[in-house]
């Protein structure tokens, strides 16, 4: 049995629907994590893992801004999906017309990635319109092919995600299978910490900074976590931990109402600050903590 395995960029304007997909390529399979740590490669956010492949799904929000906006920011992050891809999603909502902007319909002209182009919602559309709409996006997009969905109704989302399995090149999984149901939401756990600390602390804290997510325990009603903060110094510990520990508590409040939102569950946060001296040196640390170089 050959593995198949591969990246999946979606670009699209915002409200197109683009989450909305993620979450029903979920609910179709048999596990999927989402996480927003920051790999080398791609911010993952979802992947989707079965017997014999693994589709690594990269979503990117907001991108398509104000048309003064547009050029510089959307080709920057255009040039990234395109670089990354194995397979490129474009959507677009029903009753959206093409963006006037020629570098980018050339790109998704004649790039050699394949491009589905999916014409979602089409629930909230009539048949007459539907068929106008495919005709429009085929005269838009030659190239692409064209797959009206409703990724609401989770119309088509099977067939489509089946159609990336067969676009999907031979390869072994990029991310270890076996290990997905827990570490990437540790690393969430991390990240969250981490974009904390970023906010509330002056620069040279937060990159003296590593969070290592101990513990990570659901159950039923609750998830228990445990996390250590890691510095290099001991003054950089008692910058962490503030006055009477009022600047390490607003770090685990505010870490967790996030975390209790991205898991919908109710979330008890233990933090810790520890000192290491060589966290940043020792190459065993560094792989535990996901950094490949
Ligand atoms: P994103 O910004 O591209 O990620 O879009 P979202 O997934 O957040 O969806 C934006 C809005 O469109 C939400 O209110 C969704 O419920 C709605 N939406 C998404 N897919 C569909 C669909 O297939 N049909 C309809 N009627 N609404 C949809
Ligand atoms: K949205
Ligand atoms: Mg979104």
């Amino acid at each position: 049995m050959t593995h198949k395995a591969g990246f999946v960029n979606i670009i699209g304007n915002p409200n197109v629907g683009k989450s909305t997909l993620m979450n029903a390529f979920v609910g179709e399979k048999l596990s999927i994590i989402t996480s927003k740590a920051q790999t080398t490669r791609h911010r993952i956010l979802g992947i989707v893992n079965g017997d014999d492949f693994q589709v690594i799904l990269s979503d990117t929000p907001g991108i398509i801004k104000p048309a003064y906006e547009l050029q510089s920011s959307m080709m920057d992050f255009v040039k990234t999906a395109f670089e990354d891809a194995d397979i490129l999603i474009y959507m677009v909502e029903i009753g959206e017309r093409a963006l006037k902007d020629e570098a980018f319909f050339n790109k998704l002209k004649n790039t050699k990635i394949p491009v589905l182009l999916l014409l979602n919602k089409i629930d909230a559309s009539e048949q007459e319109k539907l068929e106008e709409q495919v005709q429009y996006w085929q005269e838009q997009l030659p190239t692409a092919e064209i797959h009206p969905i409703s990724a609401l109704m989770n119309f088509n989302v099977k067939e489509v995600f089946l159609r990336i399995i067969e676009l999907l090149p031979a390869s072994h999984p990029y991310y270890p299978k076996d290990q997905l149901t827990d570490k990437p939401e540790r690393f969430f756990v991390n990240e969250t910490i981490r974009e904390k600390i970023l906010q509330f602390y002056k620069k040279e804290v937060p990159y003296a900074v590593e969070i290592d997510t101990e513990e990570f325990f659901e159950d039923e009603e609750i998830i228990r976590m445990r996390a250590v903060i890691m510095v290099e110094r001991d003054s950089q510990k008692g910058i962490i931990i503030g006055h009477k520990g009022s600047a390490l508590k607003r770090v685990g409040v505010e870490a967790r109402k996030d975390l209790e939102k991205f898991f919908d569950k109710q979330v008890h946060l233990e933090l810790y600050v520890k000192v290491n001296k060589n966290w940043r040196s020792n190459a065993n640390q560094l792989k535990r903590f996901g950094y490949n170089k």
